[in-house]
């Protein structure tokens, strides 16, 4: 399962309304949204669903087993991606998200759509997160190693989605599990401790959200002397509207206004590495339903 994408200009009206879930959309938040899509070129090509569908194949290929697609908010939906299944004949499915970290107001959505789909009628192995994955935390340290600008010196941003404040008090592991990616990758690519995490991608939604943002962490990072920046997105693993959008355009024109050096990880999208990653992830959650 994937967050999901327009294909077309046309569609980002009923696209935000579905991220909405009913409640209103501002028209200058709709605009907003319309014009980052428009420069990115999106009538082109909708990066997250092609990417998906690539890495949806390949997992295909390399288990052996049917593998369907479905996004929490746009085609084909979650509940498509179920019937598709049931009528395969499947009696036990994996529900597995690309999105590492588990929160109430992600990962659960996800799993929300899939239960009410199925009805019962088959036997759900929900992989909560896999945000502490051996193989994904080998594969982003790899590429935090290989970045010639870390090799200088540069200190590392991880980042994620930023979520409301709430969900602190809620008690949900979100934030937990993120630094422990963070941690995780930092140690194993050696870094010591020149790293930090900021959240990205902030909605416009009236309460508070996590932080700090990525945007003011540059301008302190580089107030206190910072001159070089990899930003890490570990939070996500595809080429989106979040990365294309929100660092390589928003965050990136910030660094050059501070005279930062700024680059960021190549995505996993659907690398064959990664795809080994996620097999082993479907195969446990196959062989042993207990662990998942
Ligand atoms: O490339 C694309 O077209 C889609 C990129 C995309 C990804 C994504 C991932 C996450 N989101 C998460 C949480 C929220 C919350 C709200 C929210 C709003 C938006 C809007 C767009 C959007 N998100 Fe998203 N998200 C992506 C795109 N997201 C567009 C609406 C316009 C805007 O605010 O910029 C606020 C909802 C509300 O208004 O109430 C909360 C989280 C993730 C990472 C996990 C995942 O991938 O599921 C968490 C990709």
């Amino acid at each position: 399962m994937a967050y999901g994408s327009p294909e077309r200009l046309a569609d980002v009206p009923a696209y935000y309304a579905d991220i909405r879930g009913g409640r209103p959309v501002a028209p200058e938040n709709l605009e907003d949204l319309v014009e980052r899509y428009r420069r990115l070129g999106i009538e082109d090509a909708s990066p997250l669903n092609a990417i998906t569908e690539a890495a949806r194949a390949a997992l295909e290929a390399e288990l052996g087993v049917p593998v369907f697609s479905g996004m929490k908010h746009w085609t084909p939906r979650i509940a498509d991606a179920a019937e598709a299944a049931l009528a395969g004949g499947a009696d036990v499915l994996v529900g597995l998200v690309l999105a590492p970290h588990y929160s109430v107001l992600s990962i659960k959505g996800y799993r929300d759509q899939l239960d009410g789909a199925l009805a019962g009628r088959a036997e759900l192995r929900f992989v909560e997160s896999w945000h502490a994955e051996p193989g994904f935390v080998e594969l982003l340290a790899e590429r935090v190693r290989g970045s010639a600008l870390v090799r200088e010196g540069a200190h590392v941003v991880f980042s994620a989605h930023s979520l409301p404040e709430r969900i602190l008090a809620l008690g949900d592991p979100y934030k937990v599990q993120l630094l422990e990616t963070a941690g995780l990758v930092a140690a194993a690519a050696g870094i010591g401790e020149n790293w930090s995490f900021s959240f990205q991608s902030e909605s416009p939604t009236g309460e508070p959200w996590l932080g700090p943002d990525i945007l003011d962490h540059l301008e302190a990072l580089a107030a206190g002397g910072i001159e070089r920046v990899l930003v890490c997105p570990v939070g996500f693993v595809s080429d989106h509207l979040e990365i294309r959008w929100d660092i390589d355009v928003e965050a990136r024109e910030k660094a050059a206004e501070l005279g930062l050096e700024l680059e960021r990880i190549e995505m996993p999208n659907a690398d064959p590495a990664f795809v080994a990653v996620l097999a082993t992830i479907v195969r446990r959650a196959l062989a042993v339903p207990s662990v998942v």
